[in-house]
């Protein structure tokens, strides 16, 4: 027997970014546990990814390109070579693009895998065609745009500070499902004594650590920021000092807030007005407030302005100056690595439109010149995660739309492809990754051969490439060239770390400069609240959007999935017991509703079957469905996203996923 155990990464879209032990015998994984050397993740996985052998070696994987010779969706798919495969894209895009111009070829990518190196490589190939661009905004974008409207680009506290804070908020985040070794630090901060406030819509499994829970309503948190700040400033709790020294427009912002007084946040929120001087009060008086803010509050209508609301409640107590404190949004260290060097900006000729991930559904749809000819997928599953699925699949089952997938899984998105091309796990491809929730950066070798005939994003783009006649070096380069190529350019960052350790394979801790946490990396060097940048230069209260319907409808992630990821594991969709519509017993009594019936959540965009689950869980007027199913385990024939909206965010024309609403009635 040959054993031998090998480093890797987790490649899935999540704030931890794990450190892998893969043990392999005779060329096959049999085992995939946690690094225990890893600086942050220190040998532990979650849940979906004890397993991960389950979702390589699935009896599912797809590992032969197929070709559809039936009707669009249906399954009658055929195998065939690569060379086929190839040539049969090649064909159709030539002729697409003499007719209409290569714009109307549009890449759809997400992040399947969040390596560097095989997540971007498809933008190199894609600006080289000059096909329509991408705009990547489904996650996070208005978030991001929120901290950096008061923040610029200071770096984001390490997630150990928490480690000392006295009174940790986790604000609009599931990190039991989402973030877990962030909670477990949140766990040993408790332990010493810190309070631990979840700020939520409804109690989530991450209740269960939290000393207190406070429910908004939907899309309300900026409102209650800015009411707890006016308490604050009313009752002299600001830290004037730190203010004076670091705070651009507290005079300006000081009247703005005048406004948001208890009773006006209490009708806002939902939340009594006592208790909202009371969490100002205690958020003032605490040593360290820490506050780890999530997505779900910025995926509304007002998310940006929400998130610039939230992020000014740590600069008027101080909290930056004090260890422990502060604000976790966005850890970036995209600057560790020139991810320049793998999309390659330069190899666009000129500036070609861009098409908002969010809006597939109108830009298949709707007249746009020129109309979008041929779809590339890759590294997404659009039909599950994308907002407003019935347009998406309208779009998907037009006849002159050439749809190609490449993909490990027949997802609900690959049966309406033209074309299908098998993809690699990352245990089949190299890579390097760096994290979003801590500063660790690591590069991950093969650790096994590719499965079938499957291929990595890079070889397929490197085929495509060819095939194009594309004659530039970096097509004939391997991902394992391009790993080299970013680690012998390092940045300034990536040149304070040992590069050996680095290039061989161990995780390395990006080094924080000293008292960085009250370094702003703003033009002015102070955080800045009042922003003439801005068209609204305060932060100021704005309403979500909803829609003409009786109660909100939170689609939250689920601890036994990632996006729509993890589905093939059949173990993990069992523990999901089933796609429930979670309802308050008074709601559910009003309609006449029974626990464990079927249900329909409706609204004008669409129709999703349901089991109800009656639970006090939840305030009235709110349903909550947790993660997104693939179809085929939905109890009807569509899953979440035939009820979310493409609107887009107040900035950064992010997603609304949550800002939605629905009705509900029996399907029995
Ligand atoms: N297990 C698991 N882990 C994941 C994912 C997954 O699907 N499953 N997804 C990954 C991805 S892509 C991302 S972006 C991150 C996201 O992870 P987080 O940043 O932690 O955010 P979410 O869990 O998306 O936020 C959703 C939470 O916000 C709450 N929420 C919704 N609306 C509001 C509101 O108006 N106010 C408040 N206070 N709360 C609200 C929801 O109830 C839900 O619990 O997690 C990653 N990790
Ligand atoms: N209703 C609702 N919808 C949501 C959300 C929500 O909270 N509620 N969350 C949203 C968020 S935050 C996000 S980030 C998006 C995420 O959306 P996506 O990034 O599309 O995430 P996944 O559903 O995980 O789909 C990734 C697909 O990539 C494939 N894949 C994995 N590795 C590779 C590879 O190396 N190459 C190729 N070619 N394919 C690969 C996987 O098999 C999988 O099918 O979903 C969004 N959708
Ligand atoms: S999904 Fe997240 S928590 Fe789970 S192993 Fe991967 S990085 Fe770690
Ligand atoms: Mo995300």
């Amino acid at each position: 027997m040959n054993m031998e155990i090998k480093r890797s990464v987790c490649p899935y879209d999540c704030p931890d970014t794990c450190g892998l032990l893969i043990e392999v015998v005779n060329k096959k994984v049999i085992k995939v546990k946690g690094d225990p050397d890893h600086p942050y993740t220190r040998g532990t996985l979650c849940p979906k990814m004890v397993h991960y052998e389950k979702t390589v070696y699935s009896p599912e994987r797809l590992t032969r390109p197929l070709l559809q010779k039936g009707p669009k969706g249906s399954d009658n798919f055929e195998p065939i070579t690569w060379d086929e495969a190839i040539q049969i894209i090649n064909e159709r895009w030539q002729h697409i693009i003499s007719e209409y111009g290569a714009e109307a070829i549009l890449p759809y990518s997400y992040a399947g895998t969040m390596g560097i190196v095989q997540r971007n490589c498809g933008e190199a190939f894609f600006n080289r065609l000059g096909a329509s661009r991408l705009e990547r905004t489904i996650c996070a974008s208005a978030k991001g745009y929120g901290w950096a409207a008061v923040m610029g680009s200071t770096l984001a506290p390490h997630p150990d500070q928490v480690l000392h804070s006295d009174l940790i908020i986790l604000w609009g985040t599931n990190a039991m499902a989402t973030n877990i070794h962030f909670l477990q630090n949140v766990r040993v901060a408790k332990k010493k004594g810190a309070k631990v406030w979840l700020i939520e819509t409804y109690e989530t499994p991450t209740a269960k650590v939290s000393d207190r829970v406070m429910l908004v309503k939907p899309g309300s948190d900026g409102a209650l920021a800015l009411g707890m700040m006016h308490v604050i400033v009313r009752d002299g709790l600001i830290d004037e000092q730190f203010i004076n020294e670091h705070v651009q427009g507290f005079t300006e912002f000081q009247e703005r807030l005048e406004e948001y007084t208890p009773e006006k946040v209490s009708e806002l929120t939902g939340l009594k007005s006592s208790l909202i001087e009371e969490m100002a009060h205690l958020y003032a008086k605490s040593k360290a407030p820490f506050i780890s803010l999530g997505s779900g509050l910025s995926r509304y209508c007002n998310g940006a302005m929400t998130v610039r609301s939230i992020t000014c409640l740590p600069a008027l107590v101080g909290a930056w100056a004090k260890p422990g404190g502060g604000l976790l949004a966005n850890l970036s260290t995209s600057s560790a690595l020139d991810t320049r060097k793998v999309t390659r900006e330069d190899f666009s000729k000129e500036t070609t439109r861009k098409i908002n991930m969010n809006q597939l559904g109108d830009a298949l749809n709707k007249t746009v010149a020129p109309p979008v000819m041929s779809l590339y997928v890759y590294q997404s599953n659009p039909v599950a995660v994308t907002p407003d699925q019935n347009m998406v699949i309208k779009g998907l089952m037009r006849k002159d739309l050439f749809t190609v997938v490449h993909e490990r899984f027949m997802t609900d998105t690959a049966i309406y492809a033209d074309l299908i091309l098998p993809a690699t796990t990352s245990l089949e491809q190299p890579d390097i990754y760096r994290s979003y929730g801590h500063y660790c950066v690591q590069k991950a070798d093969a650790v096994i051969e590719a499965l079938g005939e499957a291929k990595s994003n890079w070889e397929v783009f490197a085929l495509l490439a060819q095939a194009q006649n594309f004659d530039e070096p970096y097509f004939n380069q391997t991902a394992g060239d391009m790993i080299k190529q970013l680690l012998e350019s390092p940045t300034p960052w990536l040149a304070q770390v040992d590069l050996e350790k680095l290039s061989a394979g161990y995780p390395v801790e990006l080094p924080l400069p000293e008292n960085y946490k009250t370094k702003f990396k703003t033009p002015s060097g102070k955080i800045v609240i009042f922003n003439n940048k801005e068209e609204e230069p305060l932060p100021k209260y704005l309403k979500p959007h909803g829609d003409n319907a009786q109660y909100w409808f939170v689609n939250s992630p689920s601890i036994y999935s990632l996006n729509s990821s993890f589905n093939e594991q059949k173990e993990l969709v069992e523990k999901k017991e089933n796609m429930y519509l979670l309802m308050h017993p008074e709601d559910a009594g009003v309609k006449g509703f029974s626990d464990g019936e079927k249900v329909s959540a409706f609204n004008e965009r669409g129709k999703v079957a349901f089991i109800l689950k009656i639970t006090p869980q939840v305030p009235a007027g709110i349903v909550v469905s947790e993660g997104v199913f693939w179809l085929r385990d939905c109890p009807g024939d569509r899953s979440v996203n035939a009820l979310t909206s493409q609107r887009l965010t107040d900035q950064a024309q992010g997603s609304t996923f949550y800002d939605t609403k629905v009705d509900v009635e029996s399907l029995e």
